[in-house]
């Protein structure tokens, strides 16, 4: 791949700095097809190439070593392509075994830059383009916004469970001894930690979002006759922030009955509201209503700092075969565009995508063609290019 350091003014100092992490597997190849767009748009930024994914757990036992940190801090935002993530008892296996026994634990390194950053709002539209022969239905368009930080993926988790928690629950919670005669190395504890106030963020960005772009309705997604409290919580809290927005109508759906929902009259929904773990659920769903994760983009978004990637993992099976759809990753490249403020070349990306996939000339192997990643993401580039000939 050609370097993507191609300065578009005669100054020496770059608009934006740009974080560019390509991770693993088809996240590399993604990645390259996105370097093809920014090229084309030729966008005044200077781009930092950072350490992030499996290889790097394996040999440092660190998959987000504190270099890319230190790495991220200095720029305006950040491109991701895809990571690998096991579970921990995996991942020790993988480990260089001169680090093995050294202490070193597993975390999904997405999932801690997000913590890191404190990136507390995950936006992942999901749309219809017309004519792509995978949409269940023309005409979606749905966007679920997941709480980035906490929930079921705060990461405060215990197996065995410690005696002296084991005793404390035994001691205030009477369900708990149900528990009592299980050994504590055949507990695991998963806990799901919801605080009011990213409640209250997640629900005010979507409300907000819903009211920029005027959607009708906001819909919060969770299970509050079950998980009385955290769900509870949560829609207390969406009751609350609704007040502020009369113009926008509250649906409250549990989880479950959401996906059969959703199914069933996709039309009928616009923006989604979820904790972590129910947001990264139903945006699965929600993609394949649009074709699948191939079509899905996202955004981690905080108060300072923002990292753009495609839903889709790493499939490793693919790896370095350029055979993945990139267009989730160029939505994501389109996203990036709208948070920096440069709204004419977010247009432009999308306008490009919605054009190629209409015309149906180009399409990977997961739309039923056999165009490559790259010969995608050039008839994209080549589609931006048409268009500023034409303005
Ligand atoms: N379900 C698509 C997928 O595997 N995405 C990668 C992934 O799970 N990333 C972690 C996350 O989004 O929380």
């Amino acid at each position: 791949m050609q370097p993507l350091q191609e300065k578009a003014t005669v100054t020496d100092v770059a608009k934006y700095k740009i974080a560019i992490l390509p991770g693993d597997g088809i996240g590399r190849d993604v990645m390259d097809a996105a370097r093809i767009v920014l090229r084309r748009l030729r966008l005044d930024a200077e781009y930092l190439e950072g350490d992030i994914g499996w290889e790097f757990w394996r040999s440092e036992g660190d998959p987000l070593p504190q270099r890319t940190l230190r790495m991220l801090e200095q720029t305006d935002v950040c491109l991701m392509g895809a990571i690998t993530s096991k579970p921990n008892y995996e991942a020790q296996l993988e480990l260089d075994p001169r680090l093995r026994g050294g202490g070193y634990e597993y975390y999904s390194p997405i999932v801690r830059l997000r913590q890191e950053f404190n990136l507390h709002t995950n936006i992942r539209p999901c749309k219809s383009y017309r004519g792509n022969p995978l949409n269940y239905r023309e005409g979606i368009d749905i966007v679920v916004f997941r709480e980035n930080t906490e929930g079921l993926y705060s990461g405060v988790e215990f197996h065995p469970l410690p005696q002296e928690l084991k005793a404390w629950l035994l001691e205030h919670h009477q369900k708990m001894r149900r528990f009592e005669s299980t050994p504590a190395d055949e507990i695991a504890v998963s806990m799901r930690i919801m605080t009011k106030k990213a409640c209250n963020k997640i629900l005010t960005g979507a409300f907000e979002y819903a009211r920029k772009r005027n959607y009708r309705t906001v819909t919060v997604v969770e299970k509050p006759n079950i998980l009385r409290e955290t769900g509870g919580l949560m829609l207390r809290e969406a009751r609350e922030v609704a007040k502020r927005y009369p113009e926008i109508r509250l649906q409250e759906k549990n989880i479950d009955a959401v996906c059969m929902w959703l199914l069933k009259n996709p039309l009928e929904y616009s923006v989604l509201v979820a904790e972590n773990l129910f947001g990264d659920i139903v945006s699965d769903l929600c993609a394949q209503l649009i074709g699948g994760l191939g079509f899905a983009p996202s955004g981690n978004i905080g108060d300072d700092y923002a990292v753009f990637e495609p839903v889709h993992g790493s499939a490793p099976k693919y790896a370095g075969q350029y055979r993945a759809n990139p267009l989730a990753m160029i939505l994501s490249v389109m996203m990036m565009l709208e948070y920096l403020g440069e709204y004419s070349l977010a247009r432009d990306v999308e306008k490009a995508v919605a054009d190629v996939i209409a015309e149906g000339k180009v399409r990977t192997y997961d739309m039923g063609g056999s165009s490559s990643t790259l010969e995608m993401a050039n008839a994209v580039a080549d589609k931006i290019s048409t268009q500023s000939k034409k303005a």
